[in-house]
């Protein structure tokens, strides 16, 4: 007898505020199940973009006219709601970048190259994102320092024993990634931070998967810096966060040069702005980061603890159908797990998975999801990848279960 699931609603009427939603993909109406490489958008998002282009476009933090008072009032309250969104201490905090990967570049290169020295270490985990993986590389290529990798368990997850075993005098910066974009873990990232403190260590943590999902509180993680995309979390492209303490980001030199991140300029010599500016030097993604606003607006109304229980019981159960699957291999843990589930079906290439899924209606991800290492550890070339967020269903499993069956027929599995 075929296996129907329990009977999870999508969070929002669909209809109304996720407009793309309503699509139909040949045929098919779209399921969207690829929200871990981009969220959709909601409407409030996309129409509080098109009234700031309708009615204040302007540069800003620079003219004193009225367009320009208005962008850069819109602009300075977007970074106040992102402050309140993660718990930070103060709004100069907040540095507007373009994303999680340049916000980790600029802390590489920023803290990296002024505060680190040959010899010095660097502690990983496989799981990462190239994007928490490549600047650290990069750093250590350049200063002469040497990375170390956290041991998975068998299950994929990472322990604070194993963050331990790699951990100490020598160790100057610990970047891990909160969620995992492959397998869905969930890092324990306070009790990680407080053992890279014990050692006079700094922690990044990478947020691209957890912001969107949990409640972040970067204060109570006791974390030292923090960088997240706003495309994730419903959230225009083009605009990340680069979050710091204050004292370090006072401390960090700028990497982009030129208006907006200056003091005073002669021919000569220059001195750099207080915080924030002296880290957003040019011209701003100033739509990009009222669009943030609006998208930290709506994800607040619907509430971070009840987004956070509907991904995980979506992802949970979808990780349960999957498993029950004959020849589909699911993995990392079955819970807690959130996010993302990642899988296989015997002899069937991913791609080829998410081509047949595609015919459906249905959007994952195929690849190695920039996460390489993890896929040396897994054993796999690539995986297909299904990933939920609020605007997602119980219905929506029950399309990607029958999906896969369709396409273990049409492969002959
Ligand atoms: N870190 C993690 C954990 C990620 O999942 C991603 C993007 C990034 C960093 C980089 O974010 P960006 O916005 O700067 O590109 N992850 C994915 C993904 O899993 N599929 O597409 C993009």
């Amino acid at each position: 007898m075929k296996e129907v699931g329990n009977i999870i609603p999508a969070m929002v009427d669909v209809t109304d505020y996720f407009p793309i939603l309503n699509r139909q993909i040949n045929g098919h109406k779209l399921v969207y199940l690829d929200s871990a490489a981009t969220s959709q958008k909601p409407k409030s998002v996309i129409d509080c973009i098109t009234k700031y282009y309708e009615t204040s476009n302007a540069n800003v933090l620079r003219s004193v006219h009225t367009l320009a008072e208005e962008a850069t009032e819109e602009f300075e309250e977007s970074r106040k709601k992102v402050a309140g969104f993660i718990h930070a201490r103060y709004p100069q905090e907040i540095i507007f970048t373009r994303g999680c990967t340049e916000s980790l570049n600029v802390i590489a290169r920023a803290w990296g190259d002024k505060f680190l020295k040959s010899g010095d270490e660097i502690v990983l985990s496989p799981v990462e994102h190239h994007s928490n993986l490549i600047p650290w590389q990069q750093l250590a290529g350049r200063i002469g320092a040497h990375l170390r990798f956290i041991d998975l368990e068998e299950d994929g997850t990472i322990t604070v024993d194993g963050a331990r075993a790699q951990i100490n005098s020598k160790t100057k910066i610990v970047a891990l990634s909160a969620v995992s974009n492959v397998l869905g873990t969930i890092n324990p990232i306070g009790d990680i931070a407080r053992l890279a403190h014990e050692v006079g260590a700094i922690i990044v943590v990478d947020g691209a998967q957890s912001v969107p999902h949990q409640i972040t509180d970067v204060q109570k993680w006791n974390i030292d810096f923090l960088a997240f995309s706003g495309h994730k979390m419903l959230g225009p492209t083009g605009i990340g966060i680069l979050w710091g303490k204050k004292e370090l980001l006072n401390a960090m030199d700028p990497v982009i040069f030129g208006g907006e991140m200056i003091e005073y300029v002669d021919r000569e010599n220059a001195t750099w702005a207080e915080l924030p500016a002296k880290l957003e030097g040019g011209t701003p993604n100033i739509a990009g980061a009222i669009g943030l606003g609006a998208a930290v607006d709506y994800l607040e109304k619907i509430g971070m603890p009840r987004i956070e229980k509907h991904v995980r019981i979506l992802a949970e159960e979808a990780y349960r159908r999957l498993s029950n699957i004959q020849d589909v291999t699911v993995y990392g843990p079955s819970s807690p797990h959130t996010g993302v589930v990642s899988f296989n079906i015997y002899n069937v290439h991913p791609h080829d998975v998410a081509q047949v899924l595609d015919s459906q209606g249905i959007a994952i991800r195929a690849g190695h999801h920039c996460a390489q290492p993890l896929m040396q550890w897994l054993g796999v070339i690539a995986t297909a990848r299904a990933s939920f967020y609020l605007y997602n269903s119980s219905n929506d499993i029950d399309a990607l279960v029958n999906a896969i069956e369709i396409t273990k027929r049409y492969f002959k599995i």
